[in-house]
C-alpha cells in the first residue's frame, strides 16, 4: 500500500533562498526566514523542500558558484543557522535537500587560485587547461551557456580554461580521481548534518569529450535562439563516462539511509531516461523537464505523457516540474487560468512533482526595469534574463509584502497588495486553496500517489487520463481549450475537485460532466 521510498509518494517544493523570506532587513532572504515559514509548507502539504545554493559564494550566478562547499554564505546565515533549519524540517516531518553544484566552482575557490597560479600546481589538473587554438584562440568552438566562448585565457599561464558557464565559474575535471573524492567527502559532509538528499547541478554536463573536438553546427537553429543552440553539444556534454560519475555519487548516498539523487538534466527524452542509470544505479530522479518546454495542447501533452511512460527503465520512478528558477514562471507561460489547470495535471500524473515557491499563488512573470536586472545572463543575452521568475514571495497585504522590511534584491509583483498567502489562504477559490487541496488529495488517494497510469483519451481540447491503485481509481479530466464542454462520464464517478474557482459541486448532465473552459476536473468512481 505504501511506496517504499519517502521520495516517491513525496512532493517536493523548490525554495529560492534570496527570495523566500527576510529576517536580519537586507532585503535578500535567509535560512532564519525559511525556518520561520515550515509551519507554513507543512499546511500547505508538501513533503520536502529543496533550496537553492546557500553555500559560500560571491554570488556571481547567486550561489551557483561555490567558494566553499562546506560553509554557509554569511548572506543567508551561518552553519548553526542550518542546522536549526534541518531540525525544525524534521519536526514537522518536511525533508530537506540541497542544491550540490559540483561541474563548476567560483573562480574565487581556493582550489581555482592554486590550480591557476602555475602549470605545475599539484591542483592544476582539478580544471580543465588548454593550450590555445591554431590561431591563439580558444582551444575549440565550445560555447558557453551564458553565450560568448567557454574558454577564458589566464593570462598567468597563457592557458585557457574551460567553462560551461560564466567565466567567473570554471568547471572542475571530473576525470580526476581526486576532484571526485574531495567532492564524495563535501557530499558526507551535509549528509552528516542530516540533509536528506541533493538535486545537482548540471549533472550531465560534468564529463567532457577526451580530445576536446569541435561541437557540431545545429541545422536547426534558429536565429534568436540563445547562442548556445547555435551548436550541438555533442562533445561538451552528456558523455558516457558520466554515469560512472553519478553511481559514485549514489554510492555515497548509498552510505546513509534514506537520501534522494536528483539531477538536472536537459536532454531529450531517451538521453534523458539514460540517467537512471545501469540497473538504476544513476539518479533516484533525473528532473523530467518536458512540460516547461511543451506546446500547452491536450494532444500534445498526452503524447509526452505515453512517451515518457513508454520510455522509463523497468523500476525507474517518474517525476514531473512545471518550473523552477530559470523559467519562465508557468503562470506566465500560460496564462492565469491554464496555471489551474497546470496545478491539477503536476499534483496527478505519475511521480514526484516539484513546485516552484509562488506558483502556489499564481504568481507570473514580475517587471524587472533595466535598473535592477541581477541575472548575469540578461547583461550577456539581452531577454534571457531569469529575474522576474526570481522575485521575493508574497505573504502578506503589507508592506514588501512580509518579505521584508527593506527594499527587496528584485522588485516585487506589482499585485503583491492582492496576490499573497494571507489573503489566498482562507479564500476557498484561490489557487493557494486549490493546490492545498491537491496535495491533500495525493495524501488521502493511494492511486494519486503511487497509483498507475492509465490513458484514457484525448476528446478536442480536454485530456482524460486516470490513476489506480487497487480499488481506488481517480479520473483527471483536464480542459485545455477555454471552450466549454461535454465529457461522458457513467453514473459512477463523483466529483473530488475543481480548478475552477466559483464552481460549487459537480455539474453533471446526465451521462456526462459539463466542463467549463480552462476547467480541470478530478474524479473518483464510489462503489455502485
Ligand atoms: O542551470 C543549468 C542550465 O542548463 C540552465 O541555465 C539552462 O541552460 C537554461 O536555464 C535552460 O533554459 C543550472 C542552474 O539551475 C542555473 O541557475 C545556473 O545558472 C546554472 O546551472 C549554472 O550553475
Amino acid at each position: 500500500m505504501h511506496a517504499d521510498v519517502w521520495w516517491k509518494a513525496g512532493t517536493v517544493y523548490q525554495v529560492y533562498p534570496r527570495s523566500f523570506q527576510d529576517t536580519d532587513g537586507d532585503g535578500v532572504g535567509d535560512l532564519r526566514g525559511i525556518a520561520a515559514r515550515l509551519d507554513y509548507l507543512a499546511w500547505l502539504g508538501v513533503d520536502a523542500l529543496w533550496l537553492s545554493p546557500v553555500c559560500r559564494s560571491p554570488m556571481a550566478d547567486y550561489g551557483y558558484d561555490v567558494s566553499d562547499y562546506r560553509d554557509i554564505d554569511p548572506l543567508f546565515g551561518t552553519l548553526a543557522d542550518f542546522d536549526a533549519l534541518v531540525a525544525e524540517a524534521h519536526r514537522r516531518r518536511l525533508k530537506v535537500i540541497m542544491d550540490f553544484v559540483p561541474n563548476h566552482t567560483s573562480e574565487e575557490h581556493p582550489w581555482f587560485a592554486e590550480s591557476r597560479s602555475s602549470r605545475t600546481n599539484p591542483r592544476r589538473d582539478w580544471y580543465i587547461w588548454r593550450d590555445p587554438g591554431p590561431g591563439g584562440g580558444p582551444p575549440n568552438n565550445w560555447i558557453s551557456n551564458f553565450g560568448g566562448p567557454a574558454w577564458t585565457r589566464d593570462p598567468a599561464t597563457g592557458q585557457y580554461y574551460h567553462h560551461a558557464f560564466l567565466r567567473e565559474q570554471p568547471d572542475l575535471n571530473w576525470r580526476n580521481p581526486a576532484v571526485r573524492a574531495a567532492m564524495a567527502d563535501v557530499l558526507r559532509f551535509w549528509l552528516d548534518r542530516g540533509v536528506d538528499g541533493f538535486r545537482v547541478d548540471v549533472i550531465w554536463h560534468l564529463i567532457k569529450d577526451a580530445a576536446f573536438r569541435d561541437n557540431p553546427p545545429n541545422p536547426g537553429y534558429v536565429a534568436g535562439e540563445p547562442e548556445i543552440n547555435r551548436l550541438i553539444q555533442l562533445h561538451s556534454a552528456d558523455q558516457p563516462e558520466v554515469m560512472d560519475v553519478i553511481a559514485g555519487m549514489r554510492a555515497v548516498l548509498e552510505e546513509y539511509d534514506d537520501r534522494v539523487l536528483i539531477g538536472e538534466i536537459y536532454l531529450p527524452l531517451e538521453r534523458l531516461v539514460a540517467y537512471y542509470g545501469v540497473d538504476l544505479s544513476g539518479a533516484h530522479l533525473p528532473f523530467n523537464f518536458q512540460l516547461i518546454q511543451t506546446a500547452w495542447h491536450a494532444p500534445t501533452v498526452a503524447a509526452l505523457v505515453a512517451e515518457y511512460e513508454a520510455a522509463l527503465p523497468e523500476g525507474g520512478w517518474p517525476n514531473w516540474v512545471l518550473g523552477n528558477h530559470d523559467q519562465p514562471r508557468i503562470a506566465a507561460r500560460v496564462g492565469p487560468a491554464q496555471a489551474r489547470v497546470a496545478a491539477v495535471l503536476l499534483l496527478t500524473l505519475r511521480g514526484t512533482p516539484t513546485l516552484y515557491y509562488g506558483d502556489e499563488i499564481g504568481l507570473g512573470r514580475v517587471p524587472v526595469p533595466p535598473g535592477r536586472v541581477r541575472d548575469p545572463w540578461e547583461r550577456n543575452e539581452p531577454g534571457r534574463g531569469r529575474d522576474p521568475a526570481r522575485t521575493p514571495m508574497q505573504w502578506d497585504p503589507g508592506p514588501r509584502a512580509g518579505f521584508s522590511t527593506a527594499e527587496p534584491w528584485l522588485p516585487l509583483d506589482p499585485q503583491a497588495a492582492s496576490r499573497n498567502v494571507e489573503i489566498q489562504r482562507d479564500d476557498p477559490a484561490s489557487i493557494l486553496t486549490l493546490y492545498r487541496r491537491l496535495l491533500s488529495l495525493r495524501r488521502e488517494h493511494p492511486a494519486l500517489s503511487i497509483g498507475a497510469h492509465r490513458p484514457v483519451e484525448v476528446r478536442g481540447d480536454v485530456l482524460v487520463y486516470e490513476r489506480v491503485h487497487a480499488d481506488d481509481v481517480i479520473r483527471v479530466l483536464l480542459n485545455f481549450g477555454h471552450e466549454a464542454c461535454f465529457i461522458p462520464a457513467g453514473p459512477e464517478w463523483r466529483v473530488l475537485l475543481s480548478s475552477a474557482s466559483g464552481r460549487i459541486g459537480e455539474t453533471r448532465d446526465g451521462d456526462r460532466f459539463a466542463l467549463a473552459g480552462d476547467e480541470a476536473l478530478v474524479l473518483v468512481r464510489v462503489p455502485d
